[in-house]
């Protein structure tokens, strides 16, 4: 197809949409309720562009080319509606400055604000409508602010579309539209699963987590508190994107430095729980495999998955390992093996994470496992309080985690990334079946960033159908699909988010799929760096079964590290 942009001519052999075919000319067209990840949707009209013989304007998202079409992506009438449409926007949902841009918690990753400027907006010529619709603080992991909502619809297409969790709506129309939840009733009396992938989706500050930054500096600065801190595996390959750096910037020494000048009595790895989680969770998958017990087994560090799987498929719960979160279980250990360890009293000790996941804030205060941790700041909020206390994070030297619960291995590092869970487990299978040592440990086929992805393992002679599932769209059509009967799997990996936690919805703002990938190989350097690759080498983790556990599935491991659900 021949096509003039802007005078110039082009020809493109694809069926493309206007916004895709000027892209590919590097002309740069604002959009807002546009999202790669989402179906276009063609309502804010930001992208609207002027075609030759056409009497009006075109949405470049939901306009396709067509052999001949001469397209005006600038033109003075395409500035002047653009401008006014961003005025609109700016007006209507109460976003001017003299709101609140400058303490908006998200402003630094604000789309208005960025398209506000390309676009040349030098005043706001209509009056400014406040939304009447209360703030929505009801659940424990996100915070809707309808004031600074603009109405784009990403964040309800993200949670149908990606998620399939459906909590989410669009209400009346025209001027008095907003984003609501079943019968308004606050996304804490929903089915939301917290995954917060509405967050990562949301332009504008009307969607963020519940912050807990305040209560942590309290905490730490409180004298008679003994203050602990777990790094998820996810967080070191992203909050570097928080200060200017590459996405996939490796920053695990600086992040432990950090944590120690914020003034954390110990800063610990969530790794370590990582690799417990395993000693459990391959455990209780070959006392299923071995004693018929039931199949296929789901892991369960995700609590947005199992938030979802509780409402969507309680007939699956039964397939759920028992075993907790690393998040959990580490708060389980320290309390108990370590807090003993030290001499320090065990309601003296304040457990705090540092996770790339809303949903994490949700899972601290489930009944079954209420005290395990008490705080949880996501990815965002931990760079926030590094900004706050003038931390140069990129640049300081350095630091190692502290031990014992900061010893960890390859094997707990890749947890981060979608199917990281299930190689990790598969190292530690293999030898614990075979009782060979495993020497190819990179099992590639359950690697990359497809939703969904099958692989036959062979262990001995014995076959193993595994999966990995990564969103929760995704989740509910492997559960569809094993209910038909048409899938037949003996272990399957889910996480919530796309990508798994690399894409949590506390990470840095944006995340792209090209930034996704970046993070996800940082992951896998990561791995590669350990000498001990395998969770049941870790020397930490043998000492805590020694010492203190037993053996995996004891009577003291079922206490502090398994759970139970709800249906
Ligand atoms: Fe995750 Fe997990 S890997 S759930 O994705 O099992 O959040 O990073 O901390 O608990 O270890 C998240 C990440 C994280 C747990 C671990």
């Amino acid at each position: 197809m021949k096509v003039k942009i802007n005078n110039k001519e082009y020809e493109f052999q694809e069926e493309l949409s206007i916004l895709d075919a000027v892209k590919k000319a590097h002309i740069i067209i604002p959009t807002l309720c546009y999202s790669e990840k989402l179906k276009p949707f063609g309502s804010c009209r930001l992208c609207s562009v002027e075609i030759k013989g056409e009497r009006t304007l075109k949405p470049a998202c939901v306009t396709k080319i067509s052999n001949g079409m001469e397209i005006y992506t600038h033109s003075e009438k395409v500035r002047k509606v653009r401008s006014t449409i961003m005025e609109l926007i700016i007006a209507s949902h109460g976003i001017s400055c003299n709101l609140n841009c400058l303490t908006c918690p998200k402003s630094s990753s604000c789309e208005i604000k960025v398209i506000a400027e390309e676009i040349g907006i030098m005043e706001v010529r209509i009056p400014t409508i406040s939304s009447k619709i209360p703030e929505d603080r009801s659940s424990y992991s996100i915070v809707r602010e309808p004031q600074k909502c603009i109405v784009c619809d990403r964040c309800v297409r993200k949670c149908a579309e990606v998620q399939s969790v459906n909590i989410l709506t669009i209400a009346n129309r025209g001027p008095d539209t907003y984003v609501t939840t079943f019968l308004d009733k606050g996304m804490g009396n929903v089915d939301c699963v917290n995954c917060g992938q509405c967050v990562i989706e949301c332009p504008t500050g009307a969607l963020h987590e519940v912050y807990q930054t305040d209560q942590v500096w309290n905490v730490i600065s409180d004298n008679s508190k003994y203050v602990i801190v777990q790094t998820a595996p996810a967080v070191r390959v992203a909050i570097a994107e928080e200060f200017g750096a590459e996405p996939g910037r490796i920053v695990t020494k600086q992040l432990v430095a950090g944590l120690r000048l914020l003034g954390f009595d110990k800063v610990f790895d969530t790794n370590f729980a990582a690799d417990l989680t395993i000693m459990e969770e391959a455990s209780e998958f070959l006392e299923r495999f071995k004693n018929g017990g039931k199949l296929p087994l789901f892991t369960s560090c995700s609590p947005g998955w199992i938030k979802f799987i509780e409402h969507n498929y309680p007939e699956f719960l039964d397939n759920l390992s028992t075993c907790k979160s690393p998040q959990q279980m580490f708060g389980a250990i320290a309390k108990t093996y370590y807090a003993d360890k030290i001499g320090i009293p065990r309601e003296d000790m304040i457990v705090v994470s540092i996770m790339p996941c809303t949903a994490k804030k949700y899972e601290r205060v489930r009944p079954e496992m209420k005290g395990d941790v008490d705080y949880v700041l996501t990815t965002r909020e931990l760079a926030k309080m590094f900004k706050l206390a003038g931390i140069d994070l990129l640049n300081l030297p350095s630091e190692e985690y502290d031990e014992p619960l900061g010893i960890t291995t390859g094997a707990a590092a890749i947890f981060g990334a979608t199917g990281g869970v299930m190689e990790a487990a598969l190292r530690t299978a293999y030898e614990v079946i075979t009782g060979k040592n495993l020497e190819r440990l990179d099992f590639e086929s359950v690697r990359g960033i497809e939703g969904i992805k099958e692989a036959v393992i062979e262990i001995d002679g014995l076959k193993l159908n595994v999966a990995v599932v990564n969103g929760l769209g995704n989740a509910r059509k492997m559960l569809d699909m094993i209910k038909n009967g048409e899938k037949d799997y003996h272990f399957i990996e889910f996480m919530a988010c796309p990508g798994g936690c690399i894409g949590g919805g506390g990470q840095p703002i944006p995340t792209t799929k090209e930034i996704l990938s970046k993070r996800m190989k940082a992951i896998y350097e990561i791995d590669k760096s350990f000498e001990i690759r395998k969770s049941h080498e870790n020397p930490a983790i043998q000492a805590l079964y020694k010492e203190f556990l037993g053996e995996p599935l004891s009577e003291k491991s079922h206490e502090l590290l398994h759970t139970t659900y709800i249906a």
